[in-house]
């Protein structure tokens, strides 16, 4: 059985068990923090998830965790068939992975409910072996998270309203294309439905707060949200949609409007060797923001996969992509460098924390 190692109220883990549970594999789910030592040896950084194969290779990052076990089988694949529609899914999965962080954790940690639900789970869960009282370390818990994840991640007055408002403008996004379909792009799921799981799942469908906004405001996502933890393996026979319709399209259009915007001000900055950057993004101006390596590599992967599309896909995708935002895509020169991963061995290789060693400093 394979090991995964993290928490049952984590993002990425949320997003890894979905997939699993999609395709019937059995995993054991076991704490990140008792196993440290031997995950910073065999994997290289402690993050949720990090999963140990039956052989005892380790794996790290639900991107190419997701992509290995898709490789290891036949179609259909979670990757739409179609170059074009699979380059927008793949575009989505980056857009929920790293663009929604902010406000998962900012409604986890800012809201006395949340983090009093949140900072008990954590500490029974990963910190069973911690010899402390109970109450000394979600009290921990707590300072970390919302230091870390909030405070030092831009969220302040000035932004609070543009934080909520971008976790509200995804529920109405998802909302209005599953008026249309059972799963983002058709009747199956896709990358992008493992994407946003992520978030959607263990956060914003769980957490006190969110989870009330979200049945009020999004029930059609509250319930795609069930039917994703619950879509069986052999449930992938459905068609998928071969063009990119008016609530996907503006989808994207919010794509380009936040997560590119940041993942261009972040290579900016990570290329002058700075360690923190400013970003506007929607009118609204972010200051502080923890410049990271790993988004980087994000932005060249997704660089990596529009050069790999056909002059015709890429025209395809294109008009749905708003300018200049979305030009980080296809510029000729990359803006900054990761050197991550350059042999392409992940999730293999010795991976790397989104900010520094785990939580931005
Ligand atoms: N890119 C990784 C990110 C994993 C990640 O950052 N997980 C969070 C928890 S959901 C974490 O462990 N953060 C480091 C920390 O809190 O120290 C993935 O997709 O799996």
């Amino acid at each position: 059985m394979i090991r995964m190692y993290g928490s049952r109220i984590s993002y990425y883990a949320g997003k890894v068990e979905t997939y699993l549970r999609y395709r019937g594999i059995d995993y054991e789910l076991l704490s990140m923090i008792d196993h440290a030592h031997e995950i910073v040896a065999g994997a290289g950084a402690v993050q949720s998830p990090v999963l140990r194969l039956e052989d005892g290779r380790w794996m790290s990052d639900s991107t190419p965790i997701l992509a290995w076990f898709e490789a290891q089988r036949d179609r259909p694949s979670i990757y739409p068939a179609d170059p074009a529609m699979r380059f927008v899914a793949l575009l989505l999965e980056d857009h929920a992975d790293e663009w929604l962080w902010r406000p998962a954790m900012h409604y986890r940690w800012s809201f006395l409910q949340d983090r009093q639900h949140a900072s008990g789970v954590l500490a029974d869960e990963l910190l069973s072996g911690v010899r402390q009282p109970r109450f000394l370390k979600r009290w921990g818990v707590t300072r970390r998270q919302f230091n870390g994840f909030v405070r030092r991640d831009g969220v302040t007055a000035a932004t609070h309203d543009h934080v909520e408002r971008t976790a509200m403008t995804a529920f109405d996004r998802l909302e209005a294309i599953l008026v249309e379909r059972p799963f983002l792009l058709g009747d199956r799921p896709t990358i992008a439905d493992f994407g946003f799981v992520g978030p959607m799942l263990r956060h914003f469908g769980q957490d006190p707060t969110p989870a009330e906004l979200m049945r009020q405001r999004a029930p059609r996502v509250y319930t795609w949200v069930a039917r994703m933890w619950e879509a069986a393996s052999g449930n992938d026979a459905g068609e998928l949609v071969s063009a990119i319709d008016p609530p996907l399209s503006a989808l994207l259009h919010e794509t380009c409007k936040t997560h590119l915007v940041q993942l261009r001000e972040n290579a900016l900055a990570h290329d002058q060797g700075q360690r923190h950057f400013a970003q506007e993004v929607e009118g609204c101006r972010y200051q502080g923001l923890p410049v990271s390596r790993y988004r980087v590599w994000c932005l060249e992967e997704l660089r990596r996969h529009w050069r790999e599309l056909d002059e015709s896909a890429q025209a395809t995708v294109r008009v749905h992509l708003s300018e200049p935002d979305a030009a980080v895509l296809w510029e000729p020169e990359p803006i900054a460098q990761s050197d991550y991963d350059p042999e392409r061995r992940a999730p293999f290789n010795r991976a790397i924390n989104v900010f520094g060693t785990g939580v931005p400093s």
